[in-house]
This record gives structure tokens, C-alpha cells and sequence, in this order.
């Protein structure tokens, strides 16, 4: 099936009052585990691809294999550049078979953010791609950080409400208190639902979750038990995700619990084989944890059995 617009899938999940996941994909079994999870799950799924992604792997690889899964499958995927911040990257993203982009000018005051995101709209819009700005900072909530200090980062409800009638984009990214990565808090979980209620009050446009990774304890222990060192680890709990998703979040984004996947699967076979030297052999199991994650994401955020 052609592959699908992010308004399209967003737009079905806010009506429905479910999410939609955003895994990142970089290689071949990043994008086969992805597809035969929506399979499995009857779910869309959201192929996000970084800049750094695009220099990894080459945007005609990325395009290639992502269109062919998709012709391939009866999952509902889009084709989503994550962060984009390069307008030429950007330009090419839409010109060459990317559905929907991401334009961060969350780095940017808000006047330049508004400017260079309207930018993107009017440059993507003749293409029919979709648009997904961000207003705010991702950035843990720490106790030691005062109300003004957090005020700075956080994003202001009448600020996205402003945002997104200005620029038109399709979906806004939010900043409520998670950040990228596996270390997302150094003590209690802290996101901030009120902000996120009023956010949702004032802008009709789908909301987004970066950073809402989970860091599940048995992913986490499987990759510590065969020599991954990642003390202090913590995510997003599922309880938190389902509160967001209830509160009108219908794009999630998740990398850090699919490299997590990934690197416990493969330490796994390479310390317990270590004659083993055939890649599919290695890669595989990684390819079936991803696969085992990106199931359980999508339960956990209502999208499976929604695709139609
Ligand atoms: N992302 C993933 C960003 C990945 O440059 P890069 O390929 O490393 O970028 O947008 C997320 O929001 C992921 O959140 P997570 O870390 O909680 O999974
Ligand atoms: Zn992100």
C-alpha cells in the first residue's frame, strides 16, 4: 500500500483516542522488525528517520527500502523525518519521497522557530507532505530547578496555541518534562500533565511525545546481563505514557528502547557463540527484540488492531 501522510494517521488517532508510534529506523532490520510488528499487531506505524540516520545509511537507501516495505505490507507507515534542522536535508526529505518532515526550531527563539517553520509548511504543503514543528525544550524536570528556570524550557500553552495557528503545521511537539535518551530522570518521574491539559485545550492539532522512551526493566537487564553498562537508566513508565495518551498525545517517539533491544539481543549471542561470525546470525535476534518491543508499544499505546 502507498505509503501514508502522518495528518492522515494522527488525525485517525486523535479521533480515536490512541497513539501512534514514531520508531526510528536506521538500518534494514530496524525497518523489517517495525513492519512485521504492525503486521503482527494490525497497527500504522511511523518510520522516523534522523539526519543522522539519512548520513548513516543514504536517503535513497532509506527511501527505497521504506517504499518497498510499504508496497510489501498492509501496515499503514509514513515516512517521517525526525528533527529535521537542515533546510536543505528538509527540501530533499520532501522532494524525494518522505511523507511527512519535522522542522526543530525549538533551539530557535520563538519568532525565528514560527519563521523558519512556516518556511518548511509552505515548501512541503504544495507536496501534500505533513509538518511537525516543536515549541520547547526536552529536558528532564529536576527538583533543584526553579519554577522560572522550568517556565523557560517547558512549552507555554498560549504560546503553542498562537504557534499553531500561525504556522499551520500538523502536529505539535511538546515540551511537559521528557527528554531523549536512557537517563530521563534522576529521581521520581516528573511529568507535567496540567501543562499538557491546557495544551490541549488551546491547539486542535495532533500533540507529540519525543523522549518517551520506557527503559523497561527486563530489556535493560538482558543487555546489563551480557555486559552493557548502563547504570542509572530510567524511562518514561507505561502508566505515564497511557496518562499523556489519555490527555491527548497521538504521536509517540521511540528510539532508545529499540537500540536497548537491539544491543542486549546481539551481546546475548555474541557471548554465548562466540564462533559465530555469520551476521544474519547476530543480527537477527536483534531484528526479533526490536520487533518484540515495537509489539508491546504498540499495545501500550492503543494502535493495535487500527490499521485499515
Ligand atoms: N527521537 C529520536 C532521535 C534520534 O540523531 P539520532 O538518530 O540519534 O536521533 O526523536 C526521540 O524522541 C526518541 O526518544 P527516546 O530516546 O526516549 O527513545
Ligand atoms: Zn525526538
Amino acid at each position: 500500500m502507498a505509503l501514508r501522510t502522518n495528518q492522515e494517521l494522527l488525525s485517525l488517532a486523535k479521533r480515536g483516542g490512541y497513539a501512534v508510534g514514531a520508531f526510528n529506523m536506521n538500518n534494514l532490520e530496524i525497518l523489517q522488525a517495525i513492519v512485521s510488528a504492525g503486521e503482527a499487531e494490525k497497527s500504522p506505524a511511523i518510520i522516523a528517520v534522523s539526519e543522522g540516520a539519512i548520513q548513516y545509511a543514504g536517503l535513497a537507501y532509506i527511501v527505497s527500502m521504506v517504499r518497498i516495505a510499504s508496497d510489501q505490507t498492509p501496515v499503514p507507515l509514513s515516512l517521517h523525518l525526525d528533527h529535521g534542522k537542515d533546510l536543505d536535508i528538509i527540501r530533499s526529505c520532501v522532494e524525494n519521497g518522505f511523507t511527512s518532515v519535522m522542522i526543530d526550531g525549538s533551539h530557535l527563539e520563538f519568532q525565528e522557530n514560527m519563521a523558519i517553520t512556516k518556511k518548511v509548511v509552505e515548501m512541503a504543503k504544495k507536496r501534500g507532505v505533513s509538518v511537525e514543528a516543536e515549541l520547547g525544550r526536552l529536558k528532564g524536570i529536576e527538583d533543584k530547578v526553579s519554577v522560572s528556570e522550568r517556565e523557560a524550557f517547558l512549552t507555554d500553552p498560549q504560546a503553542a496555541e498562537e504557534f499553531a495557528k500561525k504556522t499551520e503545521v500538523d502536529a505539535l511537539a511538546i515540551a511537559i518534562g521528557t527528554s531523549h535518551g536512557a537517563y530521563k530522570f534522576k529521581g521520581e518521574v516528573k511529568l507535567d500533565f496540567e501543562r499538557l491539559k491546557e495544551i490541549a485545550r488551546r491547539v486542535d492539532i495532533p500533540l507529540v511525545l519525543h523522549g518517551a522512551s520506557g527503559v523497561p526493566q527486563a530489556v535493560l537487564e538482558r543487555a546489563e546481563r551480557f555486559g552493557a553498562k548502563l547504570p542509572g537508566a530510567k524511562g518514561i513508565p507505561d502508566d505515564t505514557i497511557q496518562m499523556a495518551i489519555s490527555l491527548g498525545i497521538a504521536k509517540i517517539n521511540i528510539d532508545t528502547d529499540l537500540r536497548l533491544s537491539f544491543i542486549g539481543a546481539i551481546r546475548e549471542v555474541l557471548t554465548n557463540k562466540p564462533e559465530e561470525f555469520d551476521p544474519r546470525k547476530i543480527l537477527g535476534p536483534g531484528r526479533e527484540a526490536i520487533k518484540q518491543t515495537v509489539q508491546t508499544k504498540m499495545r501500550l499505546f492503543g494502535s493495535s488492531g487500527k490499521a485499515i
